[in-house]
């Protein structure tokens, strides 16, 4: 699976469109993860606060956000762009793979969430699409 040139451009301008709101997104899709997939909360045992709104949460999703960003700037090399990242989630944080699908999800219901009219299928599915490069590239260096 690849993105066409379009939905590289469709990607791009969707996540530029609504980057005023991306601490929002990462937190949101963040506290649906821990709330709705309970088991993730195991790669963050190390928190005091591991509350759906809780500080610690929602910095960790703006983190996560600054990475789909940093993706959307590497769209052209998805797997060499996120090397490092790939090899940190891996190696040092041992994130079992699946839960990149399942945080991808709950990004995609955000979006659909807040940007109600904008998230046309159109955009969808060129998301979608990309998230799921995304998830892919970060497991780049699991063997
Ligand atoms: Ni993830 C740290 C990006 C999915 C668990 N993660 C980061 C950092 C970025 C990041 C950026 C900070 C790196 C640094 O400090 O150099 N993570 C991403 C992206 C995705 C993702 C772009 C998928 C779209 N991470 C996940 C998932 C889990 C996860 C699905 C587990 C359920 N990540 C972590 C943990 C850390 C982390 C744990 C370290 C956090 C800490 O505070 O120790």
């Amino acid at each position: 699976m690849s993105l066409s040139a379009k939905e590289k451009v469709i990607v791009k301008d969707f996540f530029a469109k609504v980057s005023s709101r991306s601490d929002e997104i990462g937190a949101e899709a963040l506290a649906r993860l821990i709330v709705v997939y309970p088991q993730t909360k195991s790669y963050f045992g190390h928190w005091k606060d591991l509350s759906p709104n809780g500080a610690p949460v929602r910095k960790h999703g703006i983190t996560v956000m600054g990475g789909v960003y940093e993706a959307v700037s590497k769209i052209d090399d998805l797997a060499g762009g996120l090397l490092n990242l790939s090899e940190l989630h891996a190696f040092v944080l041992r994130v079992d793979p699946v839960n990149f699908k399942i945080l991808s999800h709950c990004i995609m219901v955000v979006l659909s969430m807040l940007f109600a009219e904008e998230f046309t299928p159109q955009i969808h599915v060129a998301v979608d699409k990309f998230l799921a490069l995304v998830a892919l590239a970060l497991a780049e260096k699991y063997r």
